[in-house]
């Protein structure tokens, strides 16, 4: 059985993460939406949110789930028995934190290998922090992020 892993902040999930979410789950047996919890990273959301909102979202699709990490990714993929990590890819300006990791990733965990997909072309802009700060600054969501999560983008920017 093919099974992957999606790793990632999603803080919050955008439409880009969906597109990839919803491509992988037409590649894979199973798809695993895999939310750090020791990102750099200062969420807006909390994990419990984020988790609740990805759950919601990802309802559509039989052979996705979600859960959390917490320490190497490539430790959480071997006790999932996943051997590829999806990302996603938008611009070259990507490529290269995302070859780094994949790289240090294939040094961590030889059996894992790391699958890049293109963004669609629709979203290659589109990015966690961007949704949040267009949301700070009063501008229009509404097509950037799935309906699920915009009442919580309403309520935390009084929107
Ligand atoms: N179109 C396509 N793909 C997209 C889009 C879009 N519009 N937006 C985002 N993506 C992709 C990103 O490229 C990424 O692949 C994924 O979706 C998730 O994005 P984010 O921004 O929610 O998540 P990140 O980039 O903050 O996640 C970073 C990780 C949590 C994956 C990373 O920090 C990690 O693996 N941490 C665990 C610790 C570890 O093992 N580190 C490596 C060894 S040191």
């Amino acid at each position: 059985m093919a099974k992957a892993v999606y790793p990632g902040s999603f803080d919050p999930i955008t439409n880009g993460h969906l597109d990839i979410i919803k491509r992988a789950s037409e590649i894979f047996d199973e798809v695993i939406v895999a939310v750090a919890t020791n990102s750099s990273k200062e969420p807006l959301f909390s994990i419990e949110v984020r988790i609740e909102i990805i759950k919601r979202v990802i309802d559509q699709f039989p052979n996705v789930r979600v859960s959390t990490f917490n320490g190497l990714l490539v430790e959480y993929c071997t006790e999932q028995k996943a051997n590829v990590i999806i990302k996603g890819l938008r611009a070259v300006s990507d490529f290269e934190y995302e070859f780094q990791m994949a790289s240090i990733n294939k040094k961590l965990g030889d059996h894992i290998e790391t699958l890049f997909m293109m963004t669609n072309t629709k979203y290659s802009y589109l990015s966690s922090s961007l949704v949040k700060e267009i949301a700070n600054l009063k501008g229009d969501i509404d097509d950037l992020v799935p309906p699920e999560v915009l009442p919580l983008l309403a309520e935390k920017f009084n929107l």
